[in-house]
């Protein structure tokens, strides 16, 4: 049986269990990290070292990195589907996978640690409405792509559009005060129509 490890309130875990379940695959996942804490022990460490979630485990092959995972599973089962087969449009998902985790990941970091994670009177405001300017041109970037394109990399829903989801899912939630993205808001109702994001993401308190 494939085991995900990792609290289910993880966007990086969260990446995972909604590719799991757009491809209707059944799996365990195994909460750790957190509250849960685990991480730490040798046990763990030995799947994974960062002591970071998620961790795949597949009848002993490990692997970490979200979207490491969610490439492995698409490749495994949804080659043309989830993971696009003309190269270049894989490499056109690949690159806004990538987008989110070294460029929008870090900027809305300090949005969600401030609002979610840090009581009301230890928040650092001037953290928070940097990391709510530094979104914005991030936002116009996916605007403008989505000007053309139903999805980040076509017509199709692929697992390009997972992890940006995630982070738009949170810019939304936790920042009312910011400009119109008319294309990334309609992307962003196609994707709310999505059962598994449903299920996965906006079911799930964000914690
Ligand atoms: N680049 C890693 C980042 C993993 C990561 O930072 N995960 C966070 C949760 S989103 C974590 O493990 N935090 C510590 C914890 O949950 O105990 C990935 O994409 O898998």
């Amino acid at each position: 049986m494939l085991k995900i490890h990792g609290r289910d309130n993880s966007s990086n875990v969260q990446k995972v269990v909604w590719a799991l379940d757009e491809m209707g695959l059944s799996f365990e996942r195994i909460d750790a990290g957190g509250a849960f804490g685990i991480v730490e022990t040798p046990e763990y460490k030995s799947m994974n070292p960062n002591s970071r979630v998620p961790t795949m485990e597949e009848d002993g092959f490990i692997l970490w990195e979200s979207n490491a995972i969610v490439r492995y599973l698409a490749a495994k089962h949804d080659n043309g589907g989830l993971r696009p087969s003309d190269p270049r449009q894989r490499a056109d998902a690949d690159r806004w996978m990538d987008w989110q985790q070294t460029t929008v990941a870090p900027a809305i970091l300090p949005i969600f640690w401030g609002l979610v994670r840090t009581p009301k009177p230890d928040r650092d405001a001037q953290a928070i409405e940097a990391g709510c300017k530094a979104m914005l041109p991030l936002m116009q970037i996916m605007d403008n792509r989505l000007a053309d394109y139903a999805f980040m990399v076509g017509d199709d829903f692929t697992m390009g559009d997972i992890p940006l989801s995630i982070m738009v899912y949170r810019y939304f939630s936790l920042i009312a005060d910011r400009p119109t993205f008319a294309n990334l808001e309609s992307w962003y109702d196609r994707i709310c129509a999505r059962t598994p994001f449903k299920r996965n993401i906006l079911d799930i308190p964000l914690t």
